[in-house]
């Protein structure tokens, strides 16, 4: 998921051709933006940590653009592919390094585990058919 400030900035295409170019095959993609509820609901797992107030109301300020991706070994190679969660320690190369601003606005998110990119998959195209 491309996050609002990555996306406000003009970002979206250069992250796109970023996850193609490391051989993530788009599945499924589109450009909404959230309610703060339903922010809430994709973070329901932060919702005991300090920042989930900042986090609900961040991924909820503007667009964002959510996508299945496939690939072999999909979930460690993206989490690779993006760097680590505070652009401060992300890898040179990454996609945090190149375009996030801070930990909370950070450019953009990946599934932990086969099973949460399942969940959160379903979170967004429930209902409509993966080509
Ligand atoms: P990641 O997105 O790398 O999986 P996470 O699951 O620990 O990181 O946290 C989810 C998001 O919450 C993260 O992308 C940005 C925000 N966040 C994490 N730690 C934070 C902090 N200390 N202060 C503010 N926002 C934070
Ligand atoms: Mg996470």
């Amino acid at each position: 998921m491309i996050k609002p400030d990555a996306v406000a900035d003009g970002n979206t295409g250069a992250i796109i051709k970023m996850i193609e170019e490391a051989g993530f095959r788009i599945v499924a993609m589109k450009k909404v933006k959230l309610s703060a509820e339903t922010a809430g609901k994709f973070y329901e797992v932060h919702a005991e940590r300090p920042f989930y107030g900042e986090l609900c109301a961040y991924m909820s300020s503007g667009a964002i653009v959510p996508m299945i991706l496939e690939k072999d070994n999909a979930v460690e190679d993206f989490r690779k592919l993006i760097g680590a969660t505070n652009p401060a320690n992300a890898e040179e190369g990454t996609i945090r390094k190149l375009y996030a601003k801070s930990i909370g606005a950070n450019a953009i998110h990946g599934s932990d585990s086969d099973e949460n990119a399942g969940i959160e998959g379903s979170f967004f195209f429930a209902g409509t058919e993966q080509f």
